[in-house]
């Protein structure tokens, strides 16, 4: 129902105050965006978006992504205003302080209502993607009367300037995404200045080309930005609102340029802007009846709110559904069997074929996963299990053709998994985890069940040379706070791996998978689910123990092969494998210690073989250890020949372990 516009004015101008306000007394934030897309906030969300701020995480609710993140008042203006339990309004005096939830940008983990982290411009809108993916995919498994809901998004220049961009309306343009709706907040500004001194792109056309629908609107007019949201739903593709808008709309002297943009307006341009608004209220005060009126804007979604219930409790998978939802595996999901077999039976295969293995097991059992890869399915060994493509004639289907676009998969799947009721897992090679990489650092910081499957870990992928042989790579998604890194050494490990990394509902996983065969080095059965730990011992000292190798991934069986020529000269070596460096710091001090002790590199030498960067493993070999790696680019050549090359062969290792010991 819409309200008559003299009702919707002070609406808006809710939000322009307390934006302006809150950035004031918080001397930092955004001002120009929120209080230039207040028009259209307000219409969006009082007479379209279906939510239930009573009921945030209520399943079939719109998605409402602010990719436009530094905007992040006018999102907690709208949840405030709506009815929603968090931001009060202590919690926006307090923008962007220690311990409100009204942080500097909008954060999923701090807000109901934030369906996502955004602030890292063109995320949001990709993430979107996933959003408006996951919804017609549990659309056509549960039904229209339980999954029918829309994406909707706003976006600045920025949003639509950078590259990532390009490749999510791609994506979603070609997969037919009718339920996406992003508004432009087509304002012509940015920080340096006019969008003239760095763009002359058409971007309607643009989007048009990419199998968007377009249309525009005065972002001001109440009744145009209706009309233009009432063509954008009308249309079948996913749709491009460019909304015409003023930055900082009601600043009589600053609107329209970038001076508000970032920055506060400033006491007496505030009381300018009271007096143009028509806004007399004190700071973070809202009129009665405009307050009222925002609340009431509530009831509709709360009426679709319940009668869906009403639906959901008569419906036969209800259970399922709900499963999904929360994110839970089923109870009896294991792949102890699985992995049962393989010791029965040991494999020489490589960790990407072995994921394969692991991934055709896990996609019988879980129907919630959806797999796919950037163009290197054949590679990635990511489609297994049986799983049919998704598509835009078939949403069902479980395996995206993303294409080749790594960072616009990495975003998608981000969103997929923020939206919920599916678990997105998609490859690509491990080098390319640096096209990923902003998305895989929102995985971490969203606390999202991402599984990223990265083949082709080491310079023993070969042939392709050092553009395709990550280095850095393992070690410096390491550092990353929240993610788990796990490379493993065969198709035992390989299982652990995968069944750890489903089992975490908030946190995603890279899996460093090789592209060469691996012996089976696990091949009797242990009690628990050692990559649990992080790091275990494989084999212990049978000599005196002067040495631990910790190795990882391909590099296990070199370790396996040093210790035995030491062995075999009374030197006692243990082998470490140090699949998941986090899992294993977090273990208590008595597991750390048993495995490795703290004692003098004259007792014991560490020594670290990872077919990566030496640098970091100092943490696990203390300075006086000797780290065997490869601090330089690879090469094209041969597997074989590259170890042999780079030293990562027991006989040219075993001499530098001699050389230390006897030093
Ligand atoms: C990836 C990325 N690059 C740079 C920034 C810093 N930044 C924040 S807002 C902004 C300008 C965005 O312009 P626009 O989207 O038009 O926002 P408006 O000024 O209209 O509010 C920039 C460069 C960022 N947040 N993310
Ligand atoms: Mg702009």
């Amino acid at each position: 129902m819409s309200l008559a516009t003299s009702r919707m004015v002070p609406m808006a101008n809710a939000i322009r105050a307390l934006s302006m306000d809150a950035v004031q007394a918080a001397n930092s934030g955004h001002p120009g965006m929120p209080m230039g897309m207040a028009d259209v906030a307000t219409v969006l969300w009082s007479e379209y978006l279906k939510h239930d701020p009573k009921a945030p995480g209520w399943a079939d609710r719109d998605r409402f992504v602010l990719s436009a993140g530094h905007g992040s008042m006018l999102i907690y203006s709208l949840l405030h205003l709506s009815g929603y339990e968090r931001p009060t309004m202590e919690d926006i005096r307090n923008f962007r302080q220690i311990g409100s939830p009204c942080a500097g940008h909008p954060e999923n983990f701090l807000l109901d209502g934030v369906e996502s982290t955004t602030g890292p411009l063109g995320q949001g809108l990709a993430m979107s993607v996933g959003m408006a993916m996951a919804e017609r995919h549990l659309n056509a498994t549960f039904g229209d009367e339980i999954v029918d809901h829309r994406t909707w998004v706003i976006a600045g220049d920025g949003c639509l300037m950078e590259g990532i961009n390009h490749e999510a309306i791609g994506l979603a343009g070609h997969l037919k995404l009718g339920r996406l709706t992003v508004f432009w907040d087509d304002n012509n500004i940015t920080i340096d200045g006019t969008t003239d001194l760095s763009t002359s792109e058409n971007i309607k056309a643009r989007y048009e080309a990419t199998g968007w629908h377009v249309v525009s609107c005065d972002g001001h007019d109440f009744d145009d930005i209706r009309r233009a949201i009432d063509e954008a739903v009308a249309d079948e593709r996913p749709s491009l609102i460019a909304c015409k808008t003023v930055i900082g709309k009601g600043a009589p002297n600053k609107q329209g340029t970038s001076a508000t943009h970032g920055a506060p307006l400033g006491d007496d341009e505030i009381t300018a802007a009271r007096g143009v608004l028509g806004w007399e209220s004190a700071p973070f005060e809202i009129p009665e009846e405009v307050l009222s009126d925002w609340r009431g804007t509530a009831d509709d979604g709360a009426r679709a709110h319940s009668e869906w219930q009403m639906r959901l409790d008569g419906y036969a998978q209800k259970a399922e559904f709900q499963r999904r939802m929360a994110g839970e595996l089923p109870k009896d999901f294991s792949l102890d069997k699985y992995i049962k077999g393989l010791i029965d039976q040991p494999q020489k295969i490589a960790t990407r074929k072995a994921s394969e293995m692991a991934l055709a097991e896990i996609n019988t059992g879980l129907p919630e996963t959806i797999g796919g890869s950037a163009d290197l399915t054949g590679s990635n060994n990511t489609k297994a299990g049986g799983i049919g493509p998704f598509t835009a004639d078939d949403y069902s289907g479980r395996y995206v053709y993303y294409g080749i676009r790594e960072f616009g998969m990495a975003a998608a799947m981000n969103g997929m998994a923020l939206h919920g009721g599916v678990i997105p897992y998609g490859g690509t090679f491990l080098v390319f985890t640096d096209y990923c990489r902003a998305a895989i650092r929102l995985s971490a910081l969203q606390q999202a069940r991402v599984v990223y499957v990265m083949t082709h870990d080491s310079i023993g992928l070969g042939e392709d040379g050092p553009t395709h042989q990550p280095i850095e790579h393992v070690q410096s998604l390491r550092m990353m706070p929240n993610l788990l890194v796990m490379r493993p050494a065969d198709a035992v490990e390989t299982a652990e791996c995968w069944d750890i990394a489903l089992r975490q509902p908030d946190r995603p996983t890279v899996l460093a998978l090789s592209r060469q065969n691996l012996p089976q080095m696990r091949t009797h059965q242990l009690s628990e689910n050692m990559t649990g730990r992080g790091g275990y011992r494989l084999k212990a000292a049978q000599a005196a123990r002067r040495v631990i190798l910790i190795a990882t991934g391909s590099e296990l069986h070199v370790a396996m092969e040093c210790a035995e020529k030491l062995e075999a000269d009374g030197i006692g070596a243990d082998v470490v494998s140090m699949v998941c460096t986090q899992l294993f710091d977090e273990q208590d001090e008595a597991y750390r210690a048993d495995i490795l002790p703290d004692v003098s590199p004259d007792e014991v030498l560490r020594v670290s073989i990872e077919a990566g960067t030496t640098f970091g493993w100092d943490r696990y070999t203390m300075t006086n250890g000797l780290r065997i790696g490869i601090d330089r680019f690879g090469a094209s050549a041969p597997a074989e020949d590259l170890f042999e090359k780079f030293g990562l062969t027991a006989d040219a290792i075993v001499p530098q372990i001699m050389n230390k010991l006897n030093a």
